[in-house]
């Protein structure tokens, strides 16, 4: 993009205020629930009470009785229903469909049994609580583990490591919790086959409404043109709405079975349950380095769970932490091997991070632990061996290409950032135990294509539909600056469109960090499309802010499609500083201090850029401090609702210092690098960092997350020692 451009036109670079927020702070956005359809059923669902069990009967009959019931269907009626498929992005996979409900056997807590249609969300839910469901529990030991529960697998193995030169290594094993992706919104969809005669609308909140589509249409036996997914607004997702659920197969089946339109919102209560969740990995990981601190082997085993069946996305995390474990970091060799393993409980799937946030975990704990093994400065010891800009493109040994980008320059100005925010580690006579890290993370933003649609009417107005959907991110905001400025026109005139399985006919959608960078690319190519468009046929250049009415008037309109490739990964990255002081008398962590400098390439709009930052960071800080998803050893979920599961509010967020550096992407069009994910992946890494380091003069070697004071409590009474003389000494 030309500077001049972006200044005179409030495009690409522009802190413009997000167009989406009037309606959605003022309580005017339309989210699925506010899809009104005239006639229009009402869905509950009955759900598994047992983790593992056989179903020996479902009585129905008195619920189909109750006033207002219109059908109840049970996993009889939908079993001849096809499979959705997984996104096959591991080389050995062994698929694990949902079924919409329930054949025979239940495999986790809060599987949908059946599913009751009535005229009221009401009536469906007293009706749903009158089925009658008999289970024999099948195992009472809680879930299956072992080789036998394997159902994804990758390795990432380089020729044998030269072990000669160890000097030292250093080793973790980390069990993460899983994790409610708790969106604002809960689950939910309008699924309407009466309006409109051989075609069933879907609204659903969704990620990606043109893989619903194409995912729906396939399971119901449809040709794809007779099934039509819209996403309006959707509060926040997070990967947790990015693939089709039990629930939506379930619900489309029972409007086209009914020739009718059947709503079903979830609650609360069932995300927590049924929707899907995230992290929960095991690493087992090993780093050598020889004695001048040249990182030379990594060793690491994934153990990724999956719930009990596998959603399009499944194998992402696990495949995402292997391929990103080295991180920034140049080592020589690796054996990584990567695998999901199928348990009792919840599906688990892509959430914010996906698998980005392990691996930043696993190898800057390695780097911390390893500094201390061989007695450098962990700063030096990271410095030594971030992959050099001037080695850029590098490929890692797991065979990513990274593109481009200062790791080394952004590391050491959040160092000096951190150092300047004041001295935390000398002010000790509070008695607080201090501690501090500086880590780097990276971001991949996918691979592949991404489409959109640029529309000249004949009035003159532009119309930009983009297969990037919003999930509240302030993608209208964006689009309207990538394309007002490329095409020379005022932002806030471009109509956006997105969502809509119809416009364009294909799509990937929000998903991996790839809106921008290659959803926006898109939208450049599109805008080209339109621009060259006009000049065919107007016979001369149009220049750089063309009388786009005067073209509509000759041409009587124009349309472009474009289906951008990206030529490569565009890789974000970010340094974090982060200081912490705990109370070693009630276990208490306060981060004191957050700074972070980001690379996310040409940035569209920093106000966005900052928004998502500051949202990813509160949920990284949500996983580092608060969050778990905890089951019991029967399987059932003790964690069900905000009662027992905690997330952060706005007074749990430390003071955060962002600052940016800009270093366009070479592997697509716009130069753009993700940054959605961003601020999950860098903060538990920095955080957990800094509490170790605070926690190591007591002896504490390792802690898992989440570093709840209960948790930090406990360490600092194991490691038996005499905290007040230690919290002195510091
Ligand atoms: S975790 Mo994302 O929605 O790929």
């Amino acid at each position: 993009m030309s500077e001049d451009l972006t200044a005179s036109s409030g495009g690409v670079g522009q802190a413009r205020l997000r167009v989406e927020d009037r309606a959605l702070l003022t309580g005017r956005g339309r989210f699925t629930d506010d899809i009104r359809v005239a006639g229009c059923l009402h869905a509950a669902f009955v759900r598994s009470p047992e983790a593992h069990g056989r179903i020996s009967a479902i009585e129905t009959a008195e619920a189909a009785a109750l006033p207002g019931v219109a059908a109840i269907f049970t996993g009889a009626d939908t079993a001849s229903l096809g499979p959705t498929s997984i996104n096959p992005l591991m080389p050995e996979i062994r698929p694990l469909p949902p079924t919409a409900l329930a054949m025979n056997v239940v495999t986790s807590v809060g599987a949908p049994i059946a599913l009751v249609v009535a005229e009221s969300a009401a009536a469906a839910t007293d009706a749903a609580e009158s089925v009658w469901v008999d289970i024999e529990p099948l195992t009472a030991d809680g879930p299956p583990g072992g080789t036998e529960a394997v159902r994804a697998l990758e390795n990432w193995r380089t020729a044998a490591p030269d072990t000669r030169n160890a000097a030292a290594q250093a080793s973790v094993s980390l069990r993460q919790p899983l994790l409610a992706p708790a969106a604002l919104e809960p689950r939910g969809l309008v699924a309407d086959a009466a309006s409109e005669p051989g075609l069933l609308t879907v609204w659903l909140g969704s990620q990606s409404p043109h893989r619903a589509r194409e995912e729906l249409a396939a399971v119901l036996g449809l040709d794809a043109e007779r099934v039509r997914v819209v996403a309006p607004d959707v509060g926040g997702a997070f990967g947790m709405k990015a693939s089709l659920y039990p629930e939506d197969i379930a619900v489309a089946f029972a409007a086209r079975s009914l020739g009718r339109c059947v709503k079903w919102i979830g609650t609360r209560s069932e995300d927590f349950l049924a929707a899907t969740q995230g992290r929960g990995q095991s690493v087992e990981a090993s780093l050598s380095a020889a004695a001048d601190g040249t990182l030379l082997h990594l060793e690491a085993t994934v153990r990724a769970p999956l719930g009990s069946w596998m959603p399009y996305s499944a194998v992402v995390p696990a495949r995402n932490a292997g391929r990103i474990l080295p991180g920034p970091y140049k080592v020589q060799s690796v054996d990584i091997e990567a695998a999901g393993m199928e348990t009792h409980g919840a599906a688990v799937g892509i959430y914010r991070g996906a698998g980005r946030p392990e691996a930043a975990l696993a190898m800057e704990l390695l780097i911390e632990r390893l500094a201390e093994a061989l007695d450098l400065p962990p700063e030096e010891l990271r410095r030594r061996n971030f992959v050099a800009a001037s080695h850029m493109p590098w490929t890692t040994p797991t065979g990513q290409r990274l593109d481009s980008g200062d790791y080394r320059a952004a590391h050491d100005r959040a160092v000096a950032l951190l150092a300047d925010a004041g001295p935390t580690g000398q002010a000790a006579d509070d008695g607080l135990l201090r501690g501090s890290a500086t880590i780097t993370y990276i971001e991949p933003s996918g691979l592949g294509w991404e489409t959109a649609r640029l529309t000249l009417g004949p009035d003159g107005g532009i119309t930009a539909a983009t297969g990037s959907t919003a999930q509240g991110q302030g993608r209208t905001t964006a689009v309207q600056q990538i394309v007002g400025g490329r095409l020379g026109v005022e932002p806030g005139t471009v109509a956006v469109v997105h969502g809509d399985s119809r416009a364009p006919d294909t799509a990937i959608g929000a998903l991996a960090s790839r809106s921008t960078p290659i959803g926006g690319s898109a939208l450049i190519e599109a805008c080209d499309a339109l621009r060259q468009q006009a000049e065919e046929r107007y016979g001369r250049p149009v220049g750089d802010c063309p009388d786009w009415a005067a073209i509509a008037r000759e041409t009587g309109g124009l349309e472009a499609d474009a289906t951008y490739t990206a030529a490569g990964e565009a890789w974000g990255y970010g340094a974090v500083g982060c200081a912490v002081a705990i109370d070693p008398e009630t276990g208490v962590p306060t981060v004191e201090r957050l700074v972070w400098v980001d690379d996310a390439g040409t940035v569209v709009n920093p106000m966005l850029a900052e928004g998502q930052l500051l949202g990813g960071i509160a949920q990284g800080l949500g996983e580092a401090l608060i969050e778990r998803i905890v089951y019991d050893a029967d399987g059932q979920l003790l964690t069900g609702s905000f009662m027992d599961y905690g997330i952060p509010r706005a007074a749990d967020m430390p003071p955060v210092t962002l600052e940016r550096m800009e270093t366009p992407s070479p592997a697509n069009l716009l130069g753009a690098k993700g940054i959605g994910e961003a601020g999950a992946i860098g903060a538990p890494a920095a955080i957990a960092c800094a509490v170790l380091d605070a926690l190591r003069p007591l002896g504490v070697k390792h802690l898992d997350m989440p570093f709840t004071p209960a948790h930090i409590w406990q360490a600092i009474r194991d490691a038996r020692t005499d905290i007040g003389a230690g919290a002195g000494d510091r």
